[in-house]
């Protein structure tokens, strides 16, 4: 019976420079938005090289570590919160694989890159990380919350 109980969860999503650089963001932008997730907060900004230390302090032991937290900081980035039940499990799938010779095609990474080092978007892997990255990116108030006429329809 309709509607269902609706298990919303929110998830970090950042499109990284090189896709800012490739006029990549409507495009994926419009892949979560197609699916029917929400968005409920976006800015664009230049992280600090300090800030993607924070933002990937999981892979500080990893070789690609510096290179990764100084291509992260050498541009603009779209950070952005969607959110909708299951998004951060599903985001991730529309995402695909880390490295985009491993990603399905039909997925971003699949059809938008080739190599780990540019795989254009970051989402959050877990509960625990996008309450995280939410927090380390948006001050609670750049979050919005608000009724979507068409979520009627998905839900
Ligand atoms: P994902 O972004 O799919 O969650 P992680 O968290 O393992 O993958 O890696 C974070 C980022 O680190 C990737 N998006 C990619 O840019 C970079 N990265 C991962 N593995 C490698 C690698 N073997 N060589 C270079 N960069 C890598």
């Amino acid at each position: 019976e309709f509607p269902h109980l609706i298990l919303m969860e929110q998830t970090f999503i950042a499109i990284k420079p090189d896709g800012v650089q490739r006029g990549l963001i409507s495009e994926i932008i419009s892949r979560f938005e197609r699916k029917g997730y929400k968005l409920v907060a976006i800015k664009i900004l230049v992280p600090s090289k300090d800030f993607a230390q924070k933002h990937y302090h999981d892979l500080k032991e990893r070789p690609f570590f510096d290179g990764l937290c100084d291509f992260l900081s050498s541009g603009p980035v779209i950070a952005m919160v969607w959110e909708g039940e299951g998004v951060i499990k599903y985001g991730r799938k529309l995402i695909g694989a880390t490295d985009p010779q491993k990603s399905e095609p039909g997925t971003i990474r699949g059809d938008l890159a080739v190599v780990v080092e540019r795989n254009i978007i970051h989402g959050s892997d877990g509960p625990e990380t996008a309450k995280d990255e939410i927090k380390l990116w948006f001050k609670p108030e750049e979050l919005v919350s608000y009724t979507n006429n068409a979520e009627k329809w998905i839900y």
